[in-house]
């Protein structure tokens, strides 16, 4: 396996995509019983989504990560209806998910703008309430970054995974010689002729060992579950990440990906794949292509290659395999119709399992209705044999 020094990851922590926070609606004000006042209602929290936050942001300036609704004023003689305590606002990121501590959706911030309340202020006292006033709900919830895009890549760090994006949709993520330069996620936008838009997601660069969180880790691995489709990208020359760690070659690199996967949650190799083999500028690459090929068709014949503890249980059959050079452009409208094939083909199948399934509950409920029919008529019909 491989091990990396820390300091290739230090930047990693500046990644944040969940955050949990304590909020609690304001104090109800209190009523003046003497005049029959009301008290104001305290303060709601709400999140609010907005441009260029982080959670990362909320978590340095907030560190205590408390949110309160200002209390609502007491009624007095000067003012019978006491004011309204002021709402609190959490300024958060666009595409988040808002969860209660154990997961029930509050709701959601998909567009700058969009607000969900969080913690409802008290109302005040009033004479219907024996002039208590209430206080404010509290509760713990949670910030979710939601990365849901359609495909995600898949591959070892210097790949081209973000070559890749660039080359093939709006995005312009960070593309470097050295391994990890990509830290944190990123979407692009594939675009079609017929307007049809698929999103991609860009992930750092796992390493052997990643489902153990070594290298980026687990967190990264998170976001692959939430993606429809894979899509590895390997060097066709193979990889290296340090001169003391061993050399993979691309076969190599494919099923130390799918072992990563698999080891982390063994549904994520089930999902359907695709094989983009980057890099097919590089002297001898259609021989090394070749190989490849050959090694994907009959895979358990090379398992001695790898490391007994890193051979997959399932090697991964994929729908597609796309000698692809992010650098020239060579093969990268091809990929992007395998992409579009494999995504539609798989919405059909899940159309038509979907009408299957609702097809058979109408059928089964019909016949439960049937059967409860005749239960209902059968006296009747017993007594209409009687009088015959
Ligand atoms: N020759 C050649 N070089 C490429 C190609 N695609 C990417 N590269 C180079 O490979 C290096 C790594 O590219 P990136 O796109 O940053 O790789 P990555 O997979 O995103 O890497 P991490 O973010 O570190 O995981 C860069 O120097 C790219 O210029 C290609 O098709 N041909
Ligand atoms: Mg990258």
């Amino acid at each position: 396996m491989v091990y990396i020094s820390r300091s290739c990851f230090r930047k990693y922590g500046n990644f944040m995509d969940n955050l949990r926070l304590y909020v609690r609606g304001g104090t109800g004000g209190m009523a003046l019983p003497r005049l029959g006042g009301h008290g104001g209602n305290g303060g709601d929290v709400w999140v609010v989504a907005t441009k260029n936050m982080t959670l990362k942001k909320i978590k340095d300036k907030y560190p205590l990560k408390r949110f309160l609704g200002g209390p609502g004023g007491n009624s007095s003689v000067r003012a019978l209806k006491g004011e309204r305590g002021k709402d609190e606002e959490i300024l958060a990121p666009v595409g988040i998910t808002v969860t209660t501590d154990n997961g029930r959706s509050i709701g959601e911030l998909n567009a700058e703008g969009d607000r969900v309340l969080v913690a409802k202020g008290g109302s005040g006292g009033t004479p219907y309430t024996g002039f208590e006033p209430k206080k404010g709900q509290a509760k713990h919830i949670r910030l979710d970054l939601k990365l849901i895009a359609d495909l995600g890549l898949v591959g070892f760090p210097n790949a081209g995974k973000s070559s890749l994006l660039t080359a093939l949709s709006n995005a312009s993520p960070e593309i470097a010689s050295y391994a990890f330069t990509t830290l944190r996620p990123e979407i692009g936008k594939l675009m079609y002729q017929d307007y049809k838009q698929i999103s991609l997601a860009d992930l750092p660069g796992l390493i052997e060992g990643a489902h153990m969180n070594r290298g980026m880790g687990h967190k990264f691995l998170k976001h692959v579950e939430r993606t429809k489709q894979l899509l590895f990208v390997v060097d066709v020359s193979g990889f290296q990440l340090a001169s003391k760690t061993p050399f993979r070659s691309a076969f190599e690199a494919v099923q130390l990906l799918t072992k990563e996967l698999e080891l982390y949650k063994e549904e994520l190799v089930s999902k359907p794949a695709l094989l983009a083999v980057n890099k097919m500028d590089l002297p001898d690459a259609e021989d090394k292509l070749e190989e490849l090929k050959e090694q994907l068709q009959n895979p358990e014949e090379f398992t001695n290659l790898l490391p007994d503890d890193m051979i997959p249980n399932h090697f991964i059959t994929f729908r597609h395999v796309i000698p692809v050079s992010a650098l020239t452009g060579f093969g990268v409208d091809h990929l992007k119709s395998c992409i579009r094939l494999s995504l539609d083909e798989c919405a059909t199948r899940e159309t038509s399992t979907e009408h299957q399934e609702k097809l058979e509950a109408l059928r089964h409920q019909y016949q439960e209705a049937f059967v409860r029919n005749v239960d209902k008529n059968l006296p009747l019909l017993k007594g209409v044999g009687r009088t015959q």
